[in-house]
């Protein structure tokens, strides 16, 4: 017998029945980060390779009811909350959290699907900024939420964004504005805000594919499975952007050219090298 521990994280979101992003990614993320995933359903969705075909939300009691019973019973040294549904849910899942103020709590504002489903209403895009956001201490926003939850217009700059994120989350926070700014349609940056203000661009090439779902959702989760390592947040963020940009590289292909990032990338390249 050959037993250990794994520490464990918690992700609190929709599950994606096409297996691409949402809770489905977290689980791949934190298993590929030897953490143990615990998960909180906020919904079912049926989606195809490409769309959300429909959404069932659970119901707000039964959200609470899996995030109190699972920081109850088991030593979470992580939370990741993705998909939020609506107020309700928000509200179920900060009543959950209240007296679990001090685990660290990494929050991405799912409000779209990829191809533009609404999975946040307005009631919860108004809770998550008064009610969640306040007790966050990694909010990853890509740049298109960060400008609707701050209300910034197309000429705001990026810095500007940045600290009216910050501005939303615990004083001691991170604000990571993903991706897709910087003019320079060659890279992929990632903008950080520590909580004493200074800000670092986190670089890559941009990787041109169709096998880059699940990338908002497994990055964040990334970053919740390093702080449950012991890792600090910013270390956290670093290692998480070089853990997204392998998995980007080594996509799957599921239908017509379509299909998630590759969570499990490092393990399966891994087994590559060894099998004959
Ligand atoms: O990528 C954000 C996201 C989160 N959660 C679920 C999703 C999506 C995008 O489609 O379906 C369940």
């Amino acid at each position: 017998m050959n037993a250990r521990t794994q520490r464990i994280a918690l992700t609190v979101g929709g599950s994606d029945s096409s297996g691409q992003a949402g809770v489905q990614a977290d689980l791949r993320t934190f298993a590929a980060h030897d953490v143990h995933a615990l998960s909180a359903f906020t919904a079912l969705t049926v989606q195809d390779h490409e769309r959300v075909l429909d959404i069932e939300p659970v119901s707000p009691p039964l959200l609470e009811r899996q995030v109190t019973q699972m920081l109850s019973s088991f030593p979470v040294r992580a939370i990741k909350t993705g998909m939020l549904v609506s107020g309700p849910h928000v509200a179920a899942l900060c009543s959950a959290l209240s007296s679990h103020a001090n685990i660290p709590l990494v929050v991405d504002p799912v409000l779209l699907s990829t191809s533009g489903t609404r999975l946040l209403d307005d009631a919860g895009e108004e809770a998550l900024v008064s009610d969640l956001l306040p007790r966050a201490d990694v909010f990853t926003p890509n740049l298109p939420e960060a400008m609707q939850l701050t209300a910034s217009s197309a000429d705001t700059p990026y810095p500007e964004i940045a600290a009216a994120c910050a501005a939303l989350i615990n004083p001691r926070g991170i604000v990571v504005l993903k991706g897709g700014h910087g003019g320079d349609p060659g890279f992929s940056r990632d903008l950080v805000r520590m909580p004493n203000g200074v800000l670092f661009q986190l670089e890559t090439p941009r990787i041109e594919t169709g096998a880059s779902r699940g990338t908002g959702c497994t990055f964040s989760a990334a970053i919740a499975a390093g702080i449950a390592n012991g890792l600090t947040a910013d270390s956290a963020v670093r290692k998480a952007k070089a853990y997204i940009t392998g998995a980007l590289r080594h996509g799957v292909i599921l239908r017509a050219g379509r299909g998630p990032v590759a969570q499990l990338w490092d393990l399966l390249a891994r087994k590559e090298q060894t099998r004959d």
